[in-house]
């Protein structure tokens, strides 16, 4: 079903309020992997304002929905979620990767309530996911397990192994995401080892490829769901996205993978993201008038 202008307006403030959070953690912890948490913050703020079945009670809830994030270096962007659905109290964001915090810099699922699976090194999520999806058929359960990778994490072998599998098993319910930022840590993944065509690769693997602009929650909403009905192929959704988005000093530059930022750049930041939130509501309000 299509978001109605409410629940898109909601995602948005949503999506707003967890990039504020972001550069307010980023402050606290003295730095951060601000590009890619930034870029993949709308597909998380989207899967779990519509699409993941938790309960914010019961975070080890036998069937909740799973979600591997494979690219755990964003957990910096992680928990800005968590702390909004009440998995870990929002006062704990000021302890992020601070020494001996139980949130690390990559989360930990032992440590941290709501976290599915420990990630940090790079290529093993989609593997992860497999390994979950394949549980709840075995098991007769309905859950659905969405795991979000980086295109600079799919030059490691171990994806294709998965992606290979996951062709031949075709398991229920498992919706692969990749975050296209166009970057990883140290350039522009066309320019460190080309990755495109990278929806030929995944097709050659066996999947259902799509490329979706990542930051609009109207078309991500429509292909995730078109994912979960779909049963003939696993579905691989490439997420066109912009490192550092909302933030001017960060946007599209790889430098900003990861970076310390002072009290006056974090308020630049915050003041860039209320810019780039009113845009996009008043964008939303114009569609609404014509
Ligand atoms: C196995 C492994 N090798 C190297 C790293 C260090 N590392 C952390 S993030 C990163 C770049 C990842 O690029 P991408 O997947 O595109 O992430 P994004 O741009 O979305 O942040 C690297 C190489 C790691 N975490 N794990």
């Amino acid at each position: 079903m299509p978001l109605t202008r409410e629940e898109l307006l909601a995602i948005e403030a949503k999506a707003h309020e967890h990039r504020r959070t972001i550069i307010e953690t980023t402050l606290c912890a003295g730095s951060g992997h601000l590009g890619g948490a930034l870029s993949m913050i709308d597909v998380a703020t989207l899967l779990y304002s519509r699409f993941m079945r938790i309960d914010p009670e019961k975070p080890d809830w036998e069937d909740r929905d799973r979600f591997i994030m494979s690219k755990g270096h964003a957990g910096i962007g992680f928990v800005a979620i968590l702390a909004d659905i009440g998995y870990i109290a929002k006062k704990d964001l000021e302890i992020f990767n601070l020494t001996g915090s139980k949130l690390g810099i990559h989360l930990d699922a032992n440590k941290v309530p709501g976290v599915d699976a420990s990630t940090g090194s790079l290529g093993h999520g989609l593997s992860i996911a497999l390994g979950t999806a394949l549980a709840a058929k075995q098991l007769g359960k309905s859950y659905r397990t969405f795991c979000l990778l980086g295109d600079g994490e799919c030059q490691e072998g171990a994806v294709w192994e998965a992606a290979m599998a996951i062709g031949h098993f075709n398991p229920p319910r498992l919706v692969t995401l990749v975050d296209r930022n166009h970057a990883q840590i140290d350039g522009m993944t066309e320019d460190v080892m080309p990755i495109e065509p990278f929806e030929d690769k995944w097709r050659a693997f066996g999947f259902h490829a799509v490329t979706v602009d990542g930051h609009d929650f109207e078309a991500m909403s429509e292909a995730i769901e078109a994912a979960l009905d779909r049963t003939d192929k696993p579905t691989c959704i490439i997420l066109d996205t912009c490192k550092g988005k909302g933030v001017g000093f960060c946007a599209g530059d790889y430098h900003w993978h990861y970076g310390g930022i002072t009290r006056e750049m974090g308020d630049e930041a915050l003041r860039d993201l209320d810019q780039y939130y009113e845009s996009r509501v008043a964008a939303i309000e114009r569609r609404g008038a014509e």
